[in-house]
């Protein structure tokens, strides 16, 4: 997967990328991250790109033609165009069934706007999805195309090492992780649950999906609508209605 990222800040992408995961993807020659400055491709004396709004406003925004440039400069002679992916709070809301969705790609391009937004041609002509990371203002859209950076690379096969497998995560379960606990079995008088001492994997199993069941219904209720739920699921959530 490759990823070319347009931004004013490329520096803002280095370190969060170089441990973990994706650094480790990187080091497998799985991911790839470009970031470029968009200022590369302004052409005038002050290197520009940002004016003033037609029809006035407050604030600045993105011109169009930097960020067209940048775009057509990672598009190979004679290859498929590359999905271009406007960061910006009037998208999609990413969900892990986004993620998915781009993990299947194996090139994009990320704009990331600064100032008061970009050009509506920009969203109209270059971009062919628009995606936010959440409802909360950010100062720009670095930070939310790091997180689709991190969430599609975990994607990626090879990505994870097997202990840490993409199949058990709680966004693909449909429900909440279940609390988890390590040594020492007593911290400071606070026992772990005996259960998962026990040796009994069936009981443990029992125990960690009513705990993750009860989780959701207390936090995430929303997300039981869409969870694949076994009869025995829900006779345990009738319990814990009543
Ligand atoms: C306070 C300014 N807002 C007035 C209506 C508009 C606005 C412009 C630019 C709000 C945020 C931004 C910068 N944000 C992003 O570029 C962004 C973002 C976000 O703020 N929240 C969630 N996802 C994203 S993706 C890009």
């Amino acid at each position: 997967m490759r990823f070319h990222v347009l931004t004013l800040f490329p520096a803002m992408f280095e370190s969060p990328f170089a441990e973990g995961v994706v650094g480790r993807a990187r080091d497998k020659g799985l991911v790839s991250i470009h970031a470029m400055d968009i200022r590369t491709f302004a052409h005038d004396r002050h290197r520009t790109v940002d004016d003033y709004q037609f029809g006035g406003g407050p604030g600045m925004l993105m011109k169009p033609d930097p960020l067209f440039e940048a775009v057509e400069s990672v598009r190979q002679p004679g290859a498929k165009d590359i999905p271009v992916i406007l960061m910006s709070p009037q998208g999609r809301v990413l969900t892990q069934r986004v993620v998915e969705e781009l993990a299947e790609l194996d090139e994009i391009a990320l704009i990331c706007g600064r100032y008061e937004g970009v050009d509506e041609r920009v969203r109209q002509r270059l971009a062919t999805d628009e995606i936010s990371v959440g409802d909360y203002v950010l100062g720009g859209g670095e930070l939310a195309a790091m997180v689709v950076i991190e969430a599609v690379s975990r994607l990626v096969p090879g990505a994870l090492g097997s202990f840490e497998s993409a199949q058990d995560d709680s966004f693909t379960t449909g429900l909440l992780q279940h609390p988890q606990y390590t040594r020492p079995a007593e911290f400071r008088g606070w026992r772990a649950p005996d259960v998962l001492m026990s040796g009994n994997h069936a009981e443990i199993e029992r125990w960690r999906r009513r705990e993750s069941l009860r989780r959701t219904y207390e936090r995430r209720p929303d997300l039981l609508e869409s969870a694949p739920l076994t009869e025995e699921d829900r006779a345990f959530l009738a319990e814990l209605g009543e």
